[in-house]
């Protein structure tokens, strides 16, 4: 890790925001991967919860923390746009929220952009989604692909139920269900009964690639 990258993490876990802020643009404007400044962001929010769960942060140091990522995450995001030449045609459909009870927005958001530059139709349907609601986008839109995000241990729950109320509508057959966020792996997958789970953005895209024939 260069000093500068490291400067970033470490600004960002400090909650130094002007200089965190002001920090990514530079390394940005002078050419580095807009993805990678995205990476190193994720890893000072790891940190950021860690200092949560031991109490030497609160809640405002979260807000914060959120705030500090989308700031930056604003700024990248155009470069990676740029970069990936924009697809035209579409290539799918892909339904996508973040379960009810959880309000974690910032990883599903991330998500939703990358698959959109990458050429999938995407609707994204909020937070704290209720499951009828799911249900009925489902329907709705029939997307080939449904992305369930969330970040807090509830949302375990909160994703198998609606995973059970899309098989219960009749609606899971020929769809592929992937979820995602924090503490997700292949334990919850299995508890959730989805398909598969993507541990970032760009494995979201790769497994609609790997879904959706082109
Ligand atoms: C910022 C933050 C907040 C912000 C959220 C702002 C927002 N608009 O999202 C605010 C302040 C609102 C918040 C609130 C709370 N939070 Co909070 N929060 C965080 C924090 C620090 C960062 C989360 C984040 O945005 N990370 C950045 C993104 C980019 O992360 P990422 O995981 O890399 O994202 C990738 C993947 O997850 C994946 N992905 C995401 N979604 C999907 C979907 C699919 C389909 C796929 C394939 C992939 C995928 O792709 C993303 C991009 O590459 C985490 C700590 C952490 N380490 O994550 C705690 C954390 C998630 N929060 C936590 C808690 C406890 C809370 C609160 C309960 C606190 C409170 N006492 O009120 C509330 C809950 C509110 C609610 N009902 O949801 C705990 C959860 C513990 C648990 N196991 O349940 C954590 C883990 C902190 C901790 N270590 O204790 N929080």
């Amino acid at each position: 890790m260069s000093d500068d990258e490291k400067r970033l993490v470490e600004s960002i876990a400090e909650m130094r925001e002007d200089e965190a802020v002001a920090l990514a643009k530079e390394m940005l404007a002078r050419g580095d991967d807009p993805l990678r400044v995205l990476e190193l962001c994720r890893e000072a929010m790891d940190i950021v919860g860690k200092r949560f769960e031991q109490q030497e942060y609160f809640l405002p140091e979260l807000v914060l923390a959120g705030e500090m990522l989308e700031n930056i995450g604003a700024i990248a995001k155009p470069l990676i746009q740029e970069k990936s030449g924009g697809a035209a045609k579409k290539l799918g459909r892909v339904l996508i929220g973040t379960v009810h009870g959880d309000l974690h927005d910032i990883g599903k958001n991330i998500v939703s952009f990358m698959l959109d530059i990458n050429g999938y139709e995407v609707r994204d349907i909020g937070i704290d989604v209720p499951v009828a609601k799911f249900v009925e986008e489902v329907r709705s839109f029939d997307p080939q692909v449904v992305g369930l995000s969330g970040f807090l241990t509830l949302a375990f729950d909160s994703m198998k139920e609606t995973v059970q109320a899309i098989e219960a509508a009749g609606l899971r057959s020929g769809k592929k269900i992937m979820i995602g966020g924090g503490q997700v792996d292949e334990a919850v997958r299995a508890y959730t009964g989805a398909d598969a789970f993507g541990g970032n953005a760009v494995a979201a895209v790769s497994l609609c690639r790997q879904w959706i024939a082109a």
